[in-house]
């Protein structure tokens, strides 16, 4: 091998030896550099003859060829490297599953309340919604409640900011005053043909939401629901509040042979009024009367206090809890689930 050839071979040895780009530049500059070996070849040549110039500088021109095709294998080589380097760095495992935003879906209790609206919909009640602040008058004066009755008392009922002190505001305890507010304007919206003796349509609604009270244990939560019912016309009678309700619970629960006890009892905003049990005649329930709602024939003071004769009109309302309800239907044993917000309980309702 002579002198050249020993050249381009020490520097495809450097070249290779190179691990960087840069390490590769400084071994390009000592061989085809200003000063490098190529370079000072050529310069050599100076004193040489024509002819011998020619052979020569022929000879070093495939030296230098074959250095600029080491070198150029060299840089693609790293570049590769390189960029193997990066792909490897940025793989992405496209056999990973991808990241899903769960799907949300009711709560338990909002399921519950949808039902009941289709249901009572479906019969003819409308949905009344309304104010959680509510003022002692339609919560409880306009409800016939006596003025020292005990659920008036600071240790039962949430007492807010506002109203005065002989009418003070309250989160509401039930439903009820919605009610009253619902049939105060259905009255108002048909004063002129009462007056003239013609009439009014019933009214036939249903009020669900929450409802406040100081109570907190395994069965009881501050917050809680009630969807309540009230229907006034002129021939509405109990008999129609015992058909409403058992097709109610027969559709709610889907069970075609549930059976309905009225059990007589007091609230002071109907009269007569009675407890509702409902019995299951199959499935893990069968047997048990179990009580779901409260009703009655509305107290005619009431009645006077929507605007209406109670002589002329009459009616009924009913009062249920939807957690209730919902621990029935789904076999849920404590009521605190619900309002825990606990995911893993949650989504088997999805
Ligand atoms: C008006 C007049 C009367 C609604 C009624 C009940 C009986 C009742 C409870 C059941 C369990 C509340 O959810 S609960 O805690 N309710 O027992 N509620 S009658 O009576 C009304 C409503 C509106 C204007």
């Amino acid at each position: 091998m002579n002198e050249l050839d020993n050249l381009a071979e020490a520097a495809r040895a450097e070249f290779a030896q190179a691990a960087t780009p840069a390490d590769l530049e400084n071994a390009k500059a000592r061989y085809l550099g200003k000063s490098g070996r190529i370079t000072e070849l050529m310069k050599g040549m100076a004193a040489l003859s024509v002819d011998e110039k020619k052979t020569r500088g022929a000879a070093i021109n495939l030296a230098k060829q074959a250095i600029e095709s080491a070198l150029s294998q060299r840089r693609q080589a790293l570049a590769d490297a390189e960029l193997d380097a990066q792909l490897k760095a940025e793989a992405l495992d496209v056999s990973l599953p991808g990241r899903q935003r769960g799907a949300g879906g009711l709560h338990p209790v909002s399921l519950t309340l949808e039902r009941i609206e289709a249901i009572f919909g479906s019969m003819g009640f409308e949905v009344a919604e309304g104010p959680e602040i509510e003022s002692d008058w339609f919560n409880f004066t306009a409800l016939n409640t006596p003025e020292d009755h005990p659920a008036r008392s600071m240790h039962d009922t949430f007492y807010v900011e506002g109203g005065s002190a002989k009418a003070p505001n309250l989160l509401r305890t039930h439903t009820s005053p919605m009610q009253i507010r619902h049939a105060v304007q259905h009255v108002k919206r048909h004063r002129a043909a009462l007056d003239a003796g013609q009439g009014m349509p019933e009214i036939r609604v249903i009020a669900p939401g929450r409802t406040y009270r100081v109570d907190s244990d395994a069965t009881h939560s501050p917050m809680f629901h009630q969807c309540e019912g009230l229907w006034i016309g002129e021939n509405v009678s109990f008999k129609d509040l015992k058909v409403v309700f058992t097709d109610f619970c027969r559709t709610f629960f889907e069970s075609g042979d549930l059976v309905l006890r009225f059990r007589p009892s007091f609230f002071p905003f109907t009269e007569p009024s009675a407890e509702i049990d409902i019995q299951f005649q199959s499935g893990p329930l069968a047997g048990r009367w179990l009580e779901v709602a409260g009703s009655g024939q509305v107290h005619p003071n009431v009645v006077r206090n929507m605007g209406l004769d109670p002589e002329r009109y009459i009616g009924f309302a009913f009062g249920m809890g939807p957690d209730r309800l919902t621990m029935l239907r789904y076999g849920v044993n404590d009521l605190r689930l619900f309002f825990d917000g606990d995911v893993r309980f949650l989504s088997q309702f999805r």
